[in-house]
């Protein structure tokens, strides 16, 4: 999409911090980072949300929650939080689906 903000950065139109690249799946880090890791990890296809893409390419999910766990892993030992906003009121302000992770301190709920 010509005026999706991550489909630019994917694009290489816009500039990111990327630590991961795949054919399927980019993760870059989140410019307002809040926690120690707090990585957006993104498929390449444009879909505006996680329930979207659940519908219409499971295996991409699948692939994009493998990826958040490699890099977890590789950054914080492999404990995160994992979290999509989905929806405006939940806090969502970019409309292509991202998992934000989220690791490197200890973490309450919520909060
Ligand atoms: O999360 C959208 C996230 O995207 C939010 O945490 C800021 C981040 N963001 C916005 N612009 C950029 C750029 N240019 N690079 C990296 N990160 C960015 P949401 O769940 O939609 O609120």
């Amino acid at each position: 999409m010509t005026d999706c903000l991550f489909c630019k950065i994917i694009a290489g139109d816009l500039p990111s911090d990327m630590v991961y690249r795949g054919d399927r799946v980019v993760a870059f880090r989140d410019i307002n980072p809040v926690a120690p890791t707090h990585i957006l990890v993104v498929p390449v296809d444009h879909h505006p949300d996680v329930v979207h893409l659940a519908a219409k390419d499971e295996p991409l999910l699948t692939e994009l929650v493998t990826v958040a766990g490699e890099l977890a892993k590789a950054e914080a030992g492999g404990q995160f939080r994992l979290m999509f906003n989905t929806g405006a009121e939940a806090g969502q302000t970019v409309f292509h689906v991202h998992a934000h992770v989220l690791a490197g301190h200890p973490m309450g709920f919520p909060g």
